[in-house]
Formats: structure tokens, sequence, C-alpha cells
């Protein structure tokens, strides 16, 4: 069955110029990429992102983490992967979450690191399942961001919506 999954490369990937192998590797899927940014990742983002952790003792660190604070790279590189079974696929290729426990092939095994603050650096964030993906999807896209209709949207008129355009 399609299905659609939120990939972040995360501040320790982005700092470690990793971007070319970890979307090499993904490609290995046959996934189809249908959205893509950089994006600067507000507190509440980031808190957003990472809610259901949020009585865990680290989770303050995770989100300075995923912030970029911690490796002076205050951005993210955002991608949605579609096609069959691109859960399951893309977290296998990503790896177990502590990078130590993680397969030495995968891109968590082969990039990551445990801190000394023991937080889990581990380059790469994949939804769980599907309905992680779609809250994180959501929370990370506008619909029109995406090239394919994931879920269903409705049409707005925005009013006195500030934007910035080119100025010549
Ligand atoms: P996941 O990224 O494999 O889905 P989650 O449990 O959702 O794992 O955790 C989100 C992120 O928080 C992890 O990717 C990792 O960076 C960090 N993290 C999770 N558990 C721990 C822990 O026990 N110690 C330190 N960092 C952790
Ligand atoms: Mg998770």
């Amino acid at each position: 069955m399609n299905q659609a999954a939120l990939i972040l490369i995360k501040p320790d990937g982005l700092k470690k110029s990793l971007t070319g192998n970890i979307l090499t590797r993904l490609s290995e899927t046959k996934l189809e990429i249908v959205a893509a940014k950089m994006v600067r990742v507000s507190k509440p983002l980031a808190e957003e992102h990472y809610r259901h952790l949020k009585d865990k003792p680290f989770f303050p660190e995770i989100i300075k983490y995923l912030q970029g604070e911690l490796h002076d790279r205050k951005k993210v590189m955002a991608l949605v992967y579609w096609g069959k079974d691109a859960i399951k696929k893309c977290r296998e290729l990503a790896g177990a979450t502590n990078p130590e426990e993680a397969d030495p092939t995968s891109i968590r095994g082969s990039y990551g690191r445990i801190t000394t603050g023991g937080i889990y650096e581990n380059v790469i964030h994949v939804s769980s399942d599907e309905k992680d993906a779609e809250r994180e999807i959501k929370l990370w896209f506008s619909p029109d961001e995406i090239i394919v209709d994931l879920y269903p949207a409705r049409e707005v008129i925005e009013k006195e919506h500030k934007a910035s355009a080119w100025a010549q």
C-alpha cells in the first residue's frame, strides 16, 4: 500500500555534509520524493514535532538538537517520501534510534553517535507509523508544497496575508 513518510536530515547530518550520502541511500528504496525544503526550526515547531517525548529527561536537549543549536547549523532538510511501504523501507535504511545499537550498515549505524551528554545524534528522522507520518507531514508542509494529494485539503483565500516577493 502506498504510504508517505516524513524524513528530516537533522542538523548533525547537514554539518557532517551527509545530505548526498543520505539521499543516495534512500534512493535504494525506489520511493518518490514528493516534497523537499530547507527549514529553520522554531522552538514551537521542534516541541510539537517531539511532543510524544515531552516528559523525557532529554527533551530540552533534543529540542536544541533539532533547532541546530548543538551544531551551528540552524536548519534541517525536510522531505516527504511516497510509495509502497514507505515507512518500513525508510526506517529499515535509517536503523535503530540508538546509533550504537543500529545495524552498522544503516544510516544511523554508519553516521550517528551518542554525545557525552547522552543524546542520540542519529542524523535522520523518519516517521514511525502512518498516523505519525500524517501528523508530521501536516506540521512541516502545507498542501501546496507537496506535489501529490496526500490528504484532503480545502481551498482558502488568504486576505491581508503578508509575504515576501522578489524586489525585481
Ligand atoms: P526515532 O527518531 O527513532 O523515531 P524517538 O523515540 O521518536 O525515536 O526519539 C526521537 C529522537 O530523540 C531520536 O531520534 C533521538 O535523537 C532522541 N532520543 C530518543 N531516545 C533517546 C534516549 O533514550 N536518549 C537520548 N536521545 C534519545
Ligand atoms: Mg519517532
